[in-house]
């Protein structure tokens, strides 16, 4: 594809020829955006994406643009695999849906289930199937109190996670989820549900972290569990959950020493461990799970995202021995579902995502070439004066902005993360900025020329930022 190619092949449907204009006049009076301030928008005006190709996207003004947030955090494979787009419509011409409730399933479903159970660590056969990464975390809040009643121990309940964590947007999946802006919108969280610091070494640069090296705050971090559970009281935890490395709260890959420690306060006190997979699952990290890249034994994990590559949603929850056994031979009737629980066709994509990413062999180059490459080539960014830190953890990164660049006066009021977000868009890139910490997650087909082509335009960027930002 050519940076100049037609923003609308020809052959697409007539809704779709408008002009930007018309576009956002008719999304600015309609169409509630998720995350969206829409007074916002609406001044400003929506972009438009009307089509994609392999890591590129293109407007309604036939710009090409460098997806370099795989859709969010979703499109794995890249956009434009005719694999998966064969797959839904043979299953919808087929059998478009049948539910799998009452006794009754499709062979997509099963299919997948098994598939799934054949891809997990040892300890993973079976898999309760929700249609996002919200539902299935939901799930979880179920499944772990239902899990500790059939076990004699109701006083369990609560569940604990981190500050900052993100673990989706429902009543239950935001109440796990650390977001301090969420919770302040409609009362949450739900009871029982607690939340210890995050593992941010940069975050903590002036507090818990100050003096320590990476791997003496990783085991400071894990403890603050330990000292969550004594403060609770051991018999009244249920589950501990986090994401392998944050996703939207900035990229933030714990110290070595960290996981194996929450493992170890997990194991000593019988609690179960909830590795949120959503981002981290399906290769991302250069492993199938996130979990395997950090050498923890999860009892439940919860996926979404890259399962279908995005191109249809699914989601649902890995359950392992221990759960799935109490659940099978004493739970009788679990009283939970979605209409949507196995989709025939999303599950018909997802083995034909999962087909792809073994036939490319994507894990494996995440893992050994292009995760390594493109923590070699972020690094030369890290004496760029506008940058204080990078890291990395197979195709995700996280560049954290420097206030103090160059010691000039920095712009009065400037936001750092939108500016440098601002100059991203504008020079085809799609990065994504939290506070000041800009982050990349791109589909795992990139090559190398194309981890290339993303860190030029992320030196763009900066560049521009630096010049906005800190005025002679
Ligand atoms: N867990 C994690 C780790 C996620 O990143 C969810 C659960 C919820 O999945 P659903 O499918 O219900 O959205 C997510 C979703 C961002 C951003 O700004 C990230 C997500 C969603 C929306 C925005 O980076 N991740």
């Amino acid at each position: 594809m050519t940076a100049n190619a037609p923003a609308f092949p020809t052959d697409l449907p007539t809704f779709v020829r408008r002009s930007t204009a018309e576009w956002q006049a008719a999304d600015a009076s309609h169409f509630l955006h998720p995350f969206t301030d829409h007074r916002a928008l609406a001044a400003k005006g929506v972009r438009v994406i009307t089509r994609g190709d392999g890591v590129y996207v293109w407007d309604t003004d036939g710009r090409r643009i460098f997806d370099a947030m795989a859709g969010l955090w979703c499109v794995n494979v890249g956009y434009g695999q005719e694999a998966l787009v064969q797959a839904a419509t043979h299953q919808m011409r087929t059998l478009p849906y049948y539910n799998a409730f009452f006794q009754t399933t499709t062979p997509p479903a099963t299919a997948l289930a098994e598939r799934l159970a054949a891809l997990a660590p040892a300890p993973f056969r079976h898999v309760f199937f929700s249609c996002s990464g919200s539902e299935a975390n939901d799930t979880v809040v179920r499944l772990v109190r239902r899990y500790w009643d059939l076990l004699g121990q109701p006083d369990r309940k609560v569940i604990i996670s981190r500050r900052n964590a993100y673990h989706g947007s429902t009543m239950a999946a935001a109440s796990l989820g650390g977001m301090a802006a969420m919770h302040a919108q409609g009362g949450l969280p739900i009871p029982d549900i607690v939340h210890i610091d995050q593992p941010h070494f940069w975050a903590h640069r002036d507090g818990a972290a100050k003096g320590l090296s990476r791997d003496e705050f990783g085991l400071v971090a894990a403890r603050w569990l330990e000292d969550k559970i004594a403060e609770i009281g051991p018999g009244r935890i249920a589950a501990f959950i986090g994401e392998p490395v944050q996703g939207a709260g900035g990229v933030v890959v714990p110290p070595p020493t960290y996981w194996p420690e929450i493992q170890r306060i997990c194991d000593r006190h019988g609690i179960l461990l909830v590795s949120d997979e959503v981002v981290c699952g399906f290769g991302r990290t250069g492993r199938w799970w996130g979990c395997e890249t950090f050498g923890t034994r999860p009892d439940l994990m919860t996926f979404a995202k890259g399962v279908t590559s995005g191109y249809v949603p699914l989601g649902g929850v890995m359950v392992a021995e221990r759960v799935a056994n109490a659940l099978i031979e004493r739970g009788g009737e679990f009283e939970h579902g979605y209409t949507y629980s196995g989709h025939p066709v999303a599950c018909a994509v997802a083995l034909a995502n999962l087909d792809l990413i073994e036939q490319q062999d994507l894990i494996r180059r995440v893992r050994e070439d292009t995760g390594p490459y493109v923590a070699e080539q972020l690094a030369k960014l890290a004496d760029h004066p506008m940058v204080a830190e990078v890291q990395s953890c197979g195709l995700m990164a996280a560049i954290q902005l420097c206030r103090d660049a160059s010691r000039k006066a920095i712009a009065p009021g400037i936001a750092l993360g939108m500016a440098c977000r601002k100059h991203c868009f504008e020079n085809g890139l799609v990065m994504r900025a939290v506070g000041d910490r800009m982050i990349v997650a791109p589909p795992l087909i990139l090559t190398r020329e194309q981890v290339d082509e993303m860190v030029g335009l992320i030196q763009q960027a900066l560049d521009l930022t630096e010049a906005e930002a800190f005025p002679e």
